[in-house]
Parts: structure tokens; C-alpha cells; sequence
């Protein structure tokens, strides 16, 4: 094993619904009633260093995504509110269209670059916990989530930050997937060869 050490870029996107709690879970092993917000967290597993950025851009339900967010990150982690459908609505009909939009115009530029493609999306419901206490409150249905987060190929958890549940597991997986990105020295492969014709 290189004693050299790698970086992983992870973006998390999810907006007043419990996002800053799922980084602060997994990073620092904490959860506070009201996180206060920070770029960006960083854990450091065997030879790799877990950056987790958080954009915290107040008008996502209304702007949509800016570009740079989806650009240059190993994996995008898409939370919504297990307790409010419209975040889990608004991710299949904003969020994952703009990934799809920003993932095809990143592929047109590793073509001509040589830049990283990411490709690794996990969807994660938050507030787990609160669906036992939530019979006054229709949550998001857990099969349907999971086939919807299957159908476009993305991981999915459903988690709570509160009672520190399925945390670790989730970014365990994605983190995993993304490895493999990576060789035995924890030296990225190239994922695209350019062959000039
Ligand atoms: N019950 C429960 N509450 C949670 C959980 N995670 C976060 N919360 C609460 O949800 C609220 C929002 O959490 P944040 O982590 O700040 O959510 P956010 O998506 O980062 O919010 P903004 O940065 O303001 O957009 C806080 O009051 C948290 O205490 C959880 O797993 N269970
Ligand atoms: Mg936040």
C-alpha cells in the first residue's frame, strides 16, 4: 500500500433538510440541533482524505443548481427530508435533471480534456427517525425512493443524523464504489483512453 494519500471529492446538494447534520455525523461524529455551517468537513480513512462539501445556497427550490456545484466531484450526494415529499419530488424533477445536464456537458469536455467524469450519485432520506413519530405526517414511501434511486443508477439510504443510523453505511458505499476508480496504490485510473482518429 502507498503511504501517499488521495483525495475524495464529495458534494452533498439538499437545502433546509437536514444535509449539514449528515456531513457533521460522519466527519466529526456529532449532531447539534442547529449545525452551523461550514464549506466544507474531511475525514481521513486509511489512505484516503473524505472532503465533503456544503454549499449552502438558500434559493436552490427556486434557482436550480449552479453549474459548478455538479463539476469535479467523485460522487453528489442528494439529500431530501424523509418528512417532506416535496424534497424528495423536487430532486427527480430539479436536482437530477441538472445533474443530468452538467453530466453530459462534462463528458463532451473529458472527451476533449482529459477531465474527470464523476459518476456516482447516492440519494439519501434523512430524519429516519421521525417516521415512527410521523403517523400525523405522510413520509416519503422507502420502496418507492429505492426504485427511483435505483432506476438512475444511484445508491440509496435512508439515514438518520439524530440517532447516528445507516450514517457510515452510506458514504462506506459510495465511497467504496468510488475506489474502485482507483488501483491497489490508491492511484486513479484513467477512466477514458482518448484514441485519435
Ligand atoms: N429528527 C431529526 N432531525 C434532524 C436530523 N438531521 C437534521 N435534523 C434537524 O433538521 C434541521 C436542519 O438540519 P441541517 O443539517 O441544518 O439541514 P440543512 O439541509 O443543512 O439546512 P440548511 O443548511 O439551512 O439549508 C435541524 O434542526 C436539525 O437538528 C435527523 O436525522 N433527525
Ligand atoms: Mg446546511
Amino acid at each position: 500500500m502507498s503511504n501517499k494519500r488521495y483525495n475524495i471529492n464529495l458534494q452533498i446538494i439538499g437545502c433546509k433538510v437536514g444535509a449539514t447534520s449528515i456531513i457533521k455525523r460522519f466527519c466529526n461524529k456529532e449532531f447539534e440541533k442547529k449545525p452551523l455551517h461550514q464549506d466544507f468537513y474531511n475525514i481521513i480513512i486509511e489512505n484516503f482524505k473524505i472532503n465533503v462539501w456544503d454549499h449552502c445556497i438558500p434559493n436552490y427550490y427556486y434557482i436550480g443548481i449552479p453549474a459548478f456545484i455538479l463539476k469535479n466531484f467523485d460522487g453528489i450526494i442528494m439529500v431530501y427530508d424523509i418528512t417532506n415529499i416535496k424534497s424528495f419530488n423536487f430532486i427527480k424533477t430539479h436536482w437530477y435533471q441538472e445533474y443530468l445536464k452538467e453530466k453530459s456537458n462534462n463528458e463532451n469536455e473529458v472527451m476533449d480534456n482529459k477531465k474527470k467524469i464523476y459518476d456516482h450519485l447516492m440519494i439519501i432520506g434523512t430524519k429516519s427517525d421521525e417516521r415512527d413519530k410521523s403517523n400525523f405526517k405522510e413520509c416519503v414511501n422507502s420502496d418507492a425512493a429505492r426504485d427511483y434511486a435505483h432506476s438512475i443508477g444511484a445508491l440509496f439510504f435512508e439515514v438518520s443524523s439524530k440517532e447516528n443510523l445507516n450514517i457510515n453505511e452510506s458514504f462506506n458505499e459510495l465511497i467504496n464504489k468510488i475506489k474502485l476508480n482507483y488501483n491497489q496504490n490508491g492511484e486513479e485510473i484513467l477512466q477514458y483512453s482518448i484514441i485519435n482518429i
